[in-house]
């Protein structure tokens, strides 16, 4: 039996097809921000509490990512910010050409691009879409080895977010184990231990933010 390896040529197109839609989304100085982690790990809590305190001065787009359904799109839509959603149907991950997609139905200029990828830490790390930067968010439940059984996606992303801090208490996580691991996946990562639950760490977040998006709006690609 012969076997061909096709993931390297969509790979390839998926990249030139990124390439497309971030000259796109840099046209308008918009900072595009690919969240991606485990279903669960609190990413729609976390986009809430972002876009709740820079809706007010950034003009905010979040696309969603799910396989089915808009559950979340309804949850983020009662801040009143566009939404666009994707259902993927078969796929574990957004790619390029689906954010190529939608791109059409982008008709105002947005400061602040949010991506909720589909819950997932294995494929949306291997296709980029566009985005300026991956934000990885693991929740202390997951475990605090995740680094290093999940790599590719903490050594791809810019920052990482520690989400559910509020439960460090009940669940064997180690903040210093896990934190070794991101450093030695990526030594340049900036981490944040945060709980979108209760707000906790979340002043830090806002400022690391706040500084992107006046970066982004001087027209600086990163
Ligand atoms: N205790 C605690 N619970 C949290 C925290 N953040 C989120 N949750 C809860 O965790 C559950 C999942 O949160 P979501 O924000 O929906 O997670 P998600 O990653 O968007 O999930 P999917 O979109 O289904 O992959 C919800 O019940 C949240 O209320 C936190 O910091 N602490
Ligand atoms: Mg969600």
């Amino acid at each position: 039996m012969r076997k061909i390896n096709i993931l390297k040529p969509i790979l390839v197109s998926n990249k030139q097809r990124a390439i497309e839609n971030r000259k796109k989304f840099d046209s308008m100085n918009s900072l595009v921000i690919n969240i991606i982690a485990s279903p669960g790990a609190g990413k729609t809590s976390f986009i809430y509490r972002v876009v709740e305190h820079f809706k007010r001065n950034y003009r905010v787009l979040i696309i969603e990512g799910d396989i089915r359904g808009q559950v979340d799109s309804e949850c983020l839509l009662k801040l009143k910010v566009d939404v666009i959603q994707i259902n993927t149907l078969t796929e574990c991950h957004l790619d390029a050409f689906m954010i190529a997609q939608v791109l059409p139905k982008i008709k105002k200029k947005y400061d602040l691009v949010l991506v909720e990828n589909v819950g997932n830490l294995v494929c949306p790390a291997e296709f980029e879409i566009g985005e300026d930067y991956k934000l990885a968010i693991l929740s202390t439940p997951e475990g605090d080895d995740k680094p290093l059984k999940y790599p590719l996606l903490f050594h791809l992303s810019k920052v990482v977010v520690i989400n559910k801090c509020d439960l460090l208490p009940y669940v064997d996580f180690s903040l210093k184990k896990a934190k070794a691991g991101f450093k030695k996946e990526n030594p340049k990562i900036k981490i944040f231990d945060v709980s979108a639950k209760t707000g906790k760490g979340f002043e830090k977040v806002y400022r690391f933010l706040e500084r992107e998006l006046k970066v982004k709006k001087k027209g600086f690609r990163r």
